[in-house]
Protein backbone atom coordinates (compact mmCIF):
# COMPACT_ATOMS: atom_id res chain seq x y z
CA UNK A 1 0.00 0.00 0.00
CA UNK A 2 1.08 3.38 -0.73
CA UNK A 3 1.89 5.95 1.50
CA UNK A 4 -0.88 8.61 2.85
CA UNK A 5 -1.42 11.93 3.65
CA UNK A 6 -3.07 15.64 3.41
CA UNK A 7 -2.29 18.73 1.72
CA UNK A 8 -3.51 21.58 4.06
CA UNK A 9 -4.80 24.37 2.42
CA UNK A 10 -6.78 27.93 2.83
CA UNK A 11 -6.35 31.21 2.77
CA UNK A 12 -4.00 33.11 4.99
CA UNK A 13 -3.95 33.15 8.47
CA UNK A 14 -6.54 30.40 8.42
CA UNK A 15 -4.33 28.01 10.97
CA UNK A 16 -2.57 26.07 8.65
CA UNK A 17 0.89 25.97 9.87
CA UNK A 18 -0.44 25.72 13.48
CA UNK A 19 -2.80 22.63 12.38
CA UNK A 20 0.45 21.65 11.00
CA UNK A 21 2.53 21.65 14.01
CA UNK A 22 -0.30 20.61 16.09
CA UNK A 23 -0.74 17.36 13.65
CA UNK A 24 2.80 16.26 14.36
CA UNK A 25 2.16 16.74 18.20
CA UNK A 26 -1.06 14.87 18.02
CA UNK A 27 -0.11 12.14 15.63
CA UNK A 28 3.55 11.73 18.11
CA UNK A 29 1.35 11.42 21.11
CA UNK A 30 -0.95 8.33 19.13
CA UNK A 31 2.36 6.92 17.86
CA UNK A 32 1.84 7.52 14.38
CA UNK A 33 4.53 7.95 12.24
CA UNK A 34 4.75 11.08 10.43
CA UNK A 35 6.78 13.43 8.37
CA UNK A 36 5.84 17.35 7.66
CA UNK A 37 6.81 19.36 3.99
CA UNK A 38 7.12 22.46 4.34
CA UNK A 39 5.54 23.91 0.47
CA UNK A 40 5.24 27.66 2.03
CA UNK A 41 8.45 29.26 0.19
CA UNK A 42 7.73 32.80 2.30
CA UNK A 43 8.66 30.75 5.62
CA UNK A 44 12.06 29.93 5.51
CA UNK A 45 11.92 28.02 8.72
CA UNK A 46 8.85 26.43 9.62
CA UNK A 47 8.29 26.18 13.91
CA UNK A 48 7.19 22.64 13.11
CA UNK A 49 10.33 19.76 13.03
CA UNK A 50 10.01 19.31 8.98
CA UNK A 51 11.55 16.24 6.85
CA UNK A 52 11.54 18.82 3.99
CA UNK A 53 11.26 22.50 3.07
CA UNK A 54 10.70 24.07 -0.17
CA UNK A 55 13.21 26.91 1.17
CA UNK A 56 16.01 24.00 0.34
CA UNK A 57 14.80 24.89 -2.75
CA UNK A 58 13.84 28.26 -3.33
CA UNK A 59 12.55 30.67 -1.13
CA UNK A 60 10.29 33.76 -1.83
CA UNK A 61 13.14 36.44 -1.28
CA UNK A 62 15.17 34.40 -3.62
CA UNK A 63 12.29 34.62 -6.30
CA UNK A 64 11.99 38.66 -5.64
CA UNK A 65 15.37 39.52 -5.74
CA UNK A 66 16.16 37.21 -9.09
CA UNK A 67 13.42 38.29 -11.00
CA UNK A 68 12.02 41.82 -9.66
CA UNK A 69 9.07 40.45 -8.99
CA UNK A 70 6.75 41.54 -5.83
CA UNK A 71 5.34 38.73 -3.02
CA UNK A 72 2.39 37.77 -5.16
CA UNK A 73 4.44 36.95 -8.12
CA UNK A 74 6.83 35.98 -6.52
CA UNK A 75 5.00 33.00 -4.81
CA UNK A 76 3.77 31.78 -8.19
CA UNK A 77 6.60 32.09 -9.31
CA UNK A 78 8.35 29.41 -6.54
CA UNK A 79 5.55 27.25 -7.06
CA UNK A 80 5.97 27.03 -10.53
CA UNK A 81 9.42 26.44 -9.71
CA UNK A 82 8.94 23.53 -7.85
CA UNK A 83 6.93 21.73 -10.50
CA UNK A 84 9.59 22.39 -12.79
CA UNK A 85 11.88 20.60 -10.17
CA UNK A 86 9.24 18.04 -8.69
CA UNK A 87 12.12 15.65 -8.90
CA UNK A 88 13.44 16.81 -6.67
CA UNK A 89 10.43 16.80 -4.33
CA UNK A 90 10.11 12.92 -4.97
CA UNK A 91 13.60 12.54 -4.24
CA UNK A 92 13.41 14.46 -0.74
CA UNK A 93 10.76 12.75 -0.07
CA UNK A 94 11.79 9.56 -0.94
CA UNK A 95 14.94 10.12 1.60
CA UNK A 96 12.67 10.87 4.35
CA UNK A 97 10.37 7.76 4.15
CA UNK A 98 13.61 5.18 3.78
CA UNK A 99 14.64 6.89 6.61
CA UNK A 100 11.86 5.94 8.71
CA UNK A 101 11.67 2.44 7.35
CA UNK A 102 15.53 1.88 7.77
CA UNK A 103 16.10 3.98 10.77
CA UNK A 104 12.81 4.08 12.45
CA UNK A 105 11.32 6.85 14.75
CA UNK A 106 12.11 7.20 18.48
CA UNK A 107 9.26 8.48 21.01
CA UNK A 108 10.24 10.91 23.63
CA UNK A 109 8.63 8.97 27.13
CA UNK A 110 8.91 10.96 30.43
CA UNK A 111 11.64 9.72 32.27
CA UNK A 112 10.24 8.11 35.30
CA UNK A 113 8.27 5.52 32.83
CA UNK A 114 11.35 4.59 30.61
CA UNK A 115 13.32 3.96 33.80
CA UNK A 116 10.15 1.69 34.91
CA UNK A 117 9.26 -0.09 31.75
CA UNK A 118 12.90 -1.04 30.21
CA UNK A 119 15.37 0.24 32.16
CA UNK A 120 15.91 3.13 30.05
CA UNK A 121 16.65 1.91 27.00
CA UNK A 122 14.52 4.08 23.75
CA UNK A 123 13.26 1.58 21.38
CA UNK A 124 13.46 2.74 17.73
CA UNK A 125 10.03 1.92 15.68
CA UNK A 126 10.77 0.99 12.24
CA UNK A 127 7.54 1.79 9.63
CA UNK A 128 6.17 -0.13 6.72
CA UNK A 129 6.01 2.42 3.89
CA UNK A 130 2.18 2.36 3.96
CA UNK A 131 2.00 3.50 7.63
CA UNK A 132 3.83 6.87 6.80
CA UNK A 133 1.53 9.46 6.77
CA UNK A 134 2.73 13.04 5.30
CA UNK A 135 1.63 16.42 6.20
CA UNK A 136 2.18 18.96 3.24
CA UNK A 137 1.90 23.36 4.57
CA UNK A 138 1.08 25.17 1.69
CA UNK A 139 0.94 28.98 1.29
CA UNK A 140 -2.36 30.90 2.26
CA UNK A 141 -2.79 32.34 -1.43
CA UNK A 142 -5.75 30.95 -2.77
CA UNK A 143 -5.42 31.48 -6.82
CA UNK A 144 -2.97 28.40 -5.63
CA UNK A 145 -6.07 25.92 -5.16
CA UNK A 146 -8.32 27.73 -6.94
CA UNK A 147 -7.04 28.60 -10.57
CA UNK A 148 -3.28 28.16 -10.66
CA UNK A 149 -2.34 24.94 -11.66
CA UNK A 150 1.14 24.22 -10.44
CA UNK A 151 -0.01 22.93 -6.90
CA UNK A 152 -2.63 20.54 -8.32
CA UNK A 153 -0.12 19.34 -10.95
CA UNK A 154 2.81 19.10 -8.22
CA UNK A 155 -0.05 16.81 -6.39
CA UNK A 156 -1.16 15.18 -9.64
CA UNK A 157 2.58 13.64 -9.86
CA UNK A 158 3.29 12.63 -6.56
CA UNK A 159 -0.02 10.41 -6.71
CA UNK A 160 0.78 9.70 -9.85
CA UNK A 161 4.40 8.52 -9.45
CA UNK A 162 4.79 7.84 -5.91
CA UNK A 163 1.75 6.51 -5.47
CA UNK A 164 0.77 8.92 -2.82
CA UNK A 165 -3.07 9.06 -1.27
CA UNK A 166 -3.64 12.67 -0.58
CA UNK A 167 -6.69 14.27 0.62
CA UNK A 168 -6.93 18.04 0.75
CA UNK A 169 -7.77 19.66 4.16
CA UNK A 170 -8.86 23.19 3.24
CA UNK A 171 -8.58 25.52 6.44
CA UNK A 172 -11.28 28.41 6.71
CA UNK A 173 -11.86 30.79 9.78
CA UNK A 174 -14.76 29.82 11.26
CA UNK A 175 -15.77 33.64 12.48
CA UNK A 176 -16.63 33.82 8.47
CA UNK A 177 -19.48 32.57 9.55
CA UNK A 178 -21.09 35.23 11.84
CA UNK A 179 -21.33 37.20 8.59
CA UNK A 180 -24.11 35.54 5.70
CA UNK A 181 -22.37 37.34 3.01
CA UNK A 182 -18.79 36.11 3.85
CA UNK A 183 -20.47 32.66 4.75
CA UNK A 184 -21.33 32.64 0.75
CA UNK A 185 -17.64 33.59 -0.15
CA UNK A 186 -16.17 30.85 2.40
CA UNK A 187 -18.69 28.28 0.50
CA UNK A 188 -18.25 29.58 -2.77
CA UNK A 189 -13.99 29.62 -2.46
CA UNK A 190 -14.92 25.71 -0.97
CA UNK A 191 -16.74 24.66 -4.25
CA UNK A 192 -14.08 26.19 -6.09
CA UNK A 193 -11.51 24.28 -4.60
CA UNK A 194 -12.78 20.80 -4.78
CA UNK A 195 -13.81 21.06 -8.04
CA UNK A 196 -9.84 22.45 -9.18
CA UNK A 197 -7.82 20.11 -6.98
CA UNK A 198 -10.15 17.01 -7.22
CA UNK A 199 -8.53 14.84 -4.43
CA UNK A 200 -10.85 13.82 -1.44
CA UNK A 201 -11.76 17.04 0.46
CA UNK A 202 -12.36 17.83 3.51
CA UNK A 203 -13.29 21.76 4.62
CA UNK A 204 -12.41 22.49 8.44
CA UNK A 205 -14.28 25.77 10.24
CA UNK A 206 -10.63 26.42 11.93
CA UNK A 207 -10.34 28.14 15.37
CA UNK A 208 -14.23 27.22 16.71
CA UNK A 209 -13.01 28.38 19.70
CA UNK A 210 -13.29 31.57 19.06
CA UNK A 211 -16.84 31.84 17.75
CA UNK A 212 -18.58 32.50 20.55
CA UNK A 213 -16.20 34.94 21.55
CA UNK A 214 -16.71 36.47 18.45
CA UNK A 215 -20.48 37.33 17.64
CA UNK A 216 -23.83 35.58 17.78
CA UNK A 217 -24.57 32.93 15.25
CA UNK A 218 -28.29 33.44 13.57
CA UNK A 219 -28.88 29.77 13.35
CA UNK A 220 -27.12 26.51 15.22
CA UNK A 221 -23.84 25.33 14.02
CA UNK A 222 -25.20 22.48 12.15
CA UNK A 223 -26.66 24.77 9.71
CA UNK A 224 -23.74 25.76 8.10
CA UNK A 225 -21.91 22.58 8.91
CA UNK A 226 -24.40 20.69 7.00
CA UNK A 227 -25.07 23.55 4.67
CA UNK A 228 -28.43 23.06 5.15
CA UNK A 229 -31.18 25.06 3.42
CA UNK A 230 -29.75 27.82 1.91
CA UNK A 231 -32.57 30.51 1.15
CA UNK A 232 -32.91 31.38 4.85
CA UNK A 233 -29.41 33.22 4.54
CA UNK A 234 -31.21 35.57 1.56
CA UNK A 235 -33.20 37.65 4.53
CA UNK A 236 -30.14 38.07 6.01
CA UNK A 237 -27.99 39.00 2.77
CA UNK A 238 -31.21 41.33 2.27
CA UNK A 239 -30.74 43.29 5.26
CA UNK A 240 -26.95 43.95 5.01
CA UNK A 241 -26.60 47.04 3.39
CA UNK A 242 -23.59 46.42 1.67
CA UNK A 243 -25.17 42.65 0.31
CA UNK A 244 -28.63 44.13 -0.51
CA UNK A 245 -27.92 44.98 -3.90
CA UNK A 246 -26.29 42.08 -4.94
CA UNK A 247 -29.27 39.49 -3.70
CA UNK A 248 -29.79 37.80 -7.31
CA UNK A 249 -26.27 37.04 -7.37
CA UNK A 250 -26.57 35.79 -3.70
CA UNK A 251 -29.22 33.74 -4.34
CA UNK A 252 -27.75 32.43 -7.40
CA UNK A 253 -24.40 31.35 -5.72
CA UNK A 254 -26.47 29.61 -2.82
CA UNK A 255 -28.54 27.49 -5.83
CA UNK A 256 -25.17 26.61 -7.27
CA UNK A 257 -23.64 25.61 -3.92
CA UNK A 258 -26.59 23.83 -2.86
CA UNK A 259 -26.76 21.99 -6.72
CA UNK A 260 -23.60 20.62 -6.75
CA UNK A 261 -24.12 19.47 -2.90
CA UNK A 262 -20.21 18.75 -2.27
CA UNK A 263 -19.81 21.35 0.34
CA UNK A 264 -19.74 20.20 3.97
CA UNK A 265 -17.72 21.57 7.29
CA UNK A 266 -15.85 20.01 9.97
CA UNK A 267 -14.57 22.11 12.63
CA UNK A 268 -11.72 22.52 15.06
CA UNK A 269 -9.89 23.96 17.76
CA UNK A 270 -6.50 22.47 17.00
CA UNK A 271 -5.52 23.33 20.57
CA UNK A 272 -8.70 20.77 22.01
CA UNK A 273 -7.62 17.27 21.65
CA UNK A 274 -11.01 15.26 21.17
CA UNK A 275 -11.77 18.28 18.09
CA UNK A 276 -8.32 16.87 16.43
CA UNK A 277 -8.77 13.39 17.23
CA UNK A 278 -12.39 13.85 15.09
CA UNK A 279 -10.65 15.71 12.39
CA UNK A 280 -8.03 12.81 11.89
CA UNK A 281 -10.14 10.24 12.14
CA UNK A 282 -12.61 11.71 9.61
CA UNK A 283 -9.81 12.37 6.97
CA UNK A 284 -8.44 8.55 7.98
CA UNK A 285 -12.13 7.54 6.71
CA UNK A 286 -11.72 9.52 3.73
CA UNK A 287 -8.55 8.12 2.36
CA UNK A 288 -9.74 4.80 3.43
CA UNK A 289 -6.64 4.46 5.94
CA UNK A 290 -6.07 2.71 8.80
CA UNK A 291 -3.44 3.42 10.99
CA UNK A 292 -0.75 1.25 12.59
CA UNK A 293 -2.74 -0.51 15.38
CA UNK A 294 -2.24 -0.77 19.08
CA UNK A 295 -0.55 -4.99 18.35
CA UNK A 296 2.03 -3.91 16.31
CA UNK A 297 3.21 -1.09 19.06
CA UNK A 298 6.36 -1.72 20.80
CA UNK A 299 5.69 -3.16 24.12
CA UNK A 300 6.37 0.03 26.12
CA UNK A 301 3.58 1.73 24.46
CA UNK A 302 1.15 -0.85 25.82
CA UNK A 303 1.52 0.04 28.93
CA UNK A 304 -1.84 1.91 30.58
CA UNK A 305 -2.72 5.17 29.06
CA UNK A 306 -2.08 8.57 31.25
CA UNK A 307 -3.35 11.70 30.99
CA UNK A 308 -1.58 14.61 31.00
CA UNK A 309 -2.99 17.65 33.39
CA UNK A 310 -1.35 19.89 30.69
CA UNK A 311 -3.01 17.67 27.54
CA UNK A 312 -5.02 20.75 26.63
CA UNK A 313 -1.88 23.66 26.38
CA UNK A 314 -0.32 25.31 23.39
CA UNK A 315 0.44 22.97 20.75
CA UNK A 316 3.81 24.80 20.42
CA UNK A 317 4.64 23.88 24.23
CA UNK A 318 2.44 20.72 25.12
CA UNK A 319 4.33 17.21 26.15
CA UNK A 320 3.90 14.34 24.33
CA UNK A 321 2.27 11.35 25.80
CA UNK A 322 4.55 8.27 26.29
CA UNK A 323 1.26 6.05 25.69
CA UNK A 324 -1.11 5.76 22.98
CA UNK A 325 -4.57 8.37 23.43
CA UNK A 326 -7.50 5.63 24.66
CA UNK A 327 -9.89 6.80 21.61
CA UNK A 328 -6.96 5.44 19.36
CA UNK A 329 -8.43 2.14 18.76
CA UNK A 330 -11.92 3.81 18.34
CA UNK A 331 -12.64 3.56 14.33
CA UNK A 332 -16.07 5.31 13.89
CA UNK A 333 -15.68 8.95 14.66
CA UNK A 334 -18.51 10.50 16.44
CA UNK A 335 -21.83 10.78 14.19
CA UNK A 336 -21.65 14.29 12.68
CA UNK A 337 -24.88 15.43 14.77
CA UNK A 338 -24.10 14.62 17.43
CA UNK A 339 -20.47 15.88 17.01
CA UNK A 340 -21.69 19.50 16.12
CA UNK A 341 -24.11 19.54 18.64
CA UNK A 342 -21.27 19.13 21.08
CA UNK A 343 -19.14 21.59 19.86
CA UNK A 344 -22.28 24.04 19.77
CA UNK A 345 -22.47 23.30 23.52
CA UNK A 346 -18.81 23.51 23.54
CA UNK A 347 -17.63 26.60 22.01
CA UNK A 348 -20.87 28.72 21.16
CA UNK A 349 -23.55 28.43 24.02
CA UNK A 350 -21.64 27.16 27.14
CA UNK A 351 -17.78 28.01 26.63
CA UNK A 352 -17.58 29.36 30.23
CA UNK A 353 -19.21 26.47 31.63
CA UNK A 354 -17.21 23.84 29.54
CA UNK A 355 -13.76 25.79 30.35
CA UNK A 356 -15.21 25.48 34.29
CA UNK A 357 -15.48 21.87 33.76
CA UNK A 358 -12.22 21.06 31.90
CA UNK A 359 -10.28 22.72 34.66
CA UNK A 360 -11.86 20.48 37.28
CA UNK A 361 -11.08 17.60 35.52
CA UNK A 362 -7.34 18.70 34.47
CA UNK A 363 -7.10 19.61 38.46
CA UNK A 364 -8.68 15.60 39.34
CA UNK A 365 -6.35 14.45 36.92
CA UNK A 366 -2.79 16.10 38.38
CA UNK A 367 -3.63 14.93 41.48
CA UNK A 368 -4.38 11.69 40.36
CA UNK A 369 -0.69 11.81 38.18
CA UNK A 370 0.79 13.40 41.96
CA UNK A 371 -0.65 10.16 43.68
CA UNK A 372 0.50 7.84 40.87
CA UNK A 373 4.35 9.53 41.14
CA UNK A 374 4.55 9.10 45.12
CA UNK A 375 3.14 5.33 44.36
CA UNK A 376 5.93 4.72 42.22
CA UNK A 377 8.66 6.57 44.62
CA UNK A 378 6.85 4.28 47.30
CA UNK A 379 7.28 0.97 45.53
CA UNK A 380 10.59 2.30 44.12
CA UNK A 381 11.98 2.73 47.73
CA UNK A 382 10.72 -0.59 48.77
CA UNK A 383 12.61 -2.27 45.90
CA UNK A 384 15.76 -0.29 47.30
CA UNK A 385 15.27 -1.45 50.75
CA UNK A 386 15.28 -5.14 49.37
CA UNK A 387 17.97 -5.04 47.62
CA UNK A 388 20.21 -3.94 50.41
CA UNK A 389 18.41 -6.21 52.63
CA UNK A 390 19.33 -9.41 50.06
CA UNK A 391 22.87 -7.60 50.13
CA UNK A 392 23.42 -7.90 53.92
CA UNK A 393 22.24 -11.29 53.93
CA UNK A 394 24.65 -12.77 51.48
N1 LIG B 1 -7.85 30.50 18.84
C1 LIG B 1 -7.25 29.82 17.87
N2 LIG B 1 -6.25 30.39 17.16
C2 LIG B 1 -5.65 29.68 16.18
C3 LIG B 1 -6.04 28.34 15.87
N3 LIG B 1 -5.29 27.91 14.85
C4 LIG B 1 -4.45 28.93 14.53
N4 LIG B 1 -4.66 29.99 15.32
C5 LIG B 1 -3.95 31.30 15.27
O1 LIG B 1 -4.16 31.89 13.99
C6 LIG B 1 -3.01 32.64 13.58
C7 LIG B 1 -2.58 32.24 12.18
O2 LIG B 1 -2.16 30.89 12.24
P1 LIG B 1 -1.17 30.24 11.16
O3 LIG B 1 -1.06 28.81 11.52
O4 LIG B 1 0.08 31.01 11.03
O5 LIG B 1 -2.01 30.43 9.83
P2 LIG B 1 -1.59 30.03 8.34
O6 LIG B 1 -2.83 29.58 7.67
O7 LIG B 1 -0.44 29.09 8.35
O8 LIG B 1 -1.14 31.44 7.76
P3 LIG B 1 -0.30 31.72 6.40
O9 LIG B 1 0.82 30.73 6.34
O10 LIG B 1 0.15 33.12 6.57
O11 LIG B 1 -1.26 31.56 5.28
C8 LIG B 1 -1.95 32.38 14.65
O12 LIG B 1 -1.94 33.48 15.52
C9 LIG B 1 -2.45 31.14 15.37
O13 LIG B 1 -2.04 31.09 16.73
C10 LIG B 1 -7.12 27.76 16.65
O14 LIG B 1 -7.56 26.61 16.46
N5 LIG B 1 -7.67 28.55 17.63
MG1 LIG C 1 1.45 29.11 7.36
Amino acid sequence: MPPVGQVVIGPPGSGKTTYVWGLYQFFTALRRPILLVNLDPASASPPYPHSLSIASLITLNDAMDAHGLGPNGAMLYCLEYLEANVEWLEEELEKAMRKLEEEGDVFEEEEEEVDEVDGGKRERRKWQRDEVYVVFDTPGQVELSTNHGSLKRIIEALQKRMGFRLAAVHLMDSTHILDASKYVSVLLLALRTMLQLELPHINVLSKIDLLGQTGDLPFNLDYYTEVQDLSYLLPLLERDQRTKRFSELNRVVCEIVEEFGLVGFETLAVEDKESMLRLVQVIDQALGYVPPSLSSLPSSTTSAPHSHPHSHSDPHTAHHHSAPHPAFSQSQPLSSALHTSTIQEKWVDYPKEYEKFERDQWEKEGEWAADRANEREKRKAVREAQKERGVMET
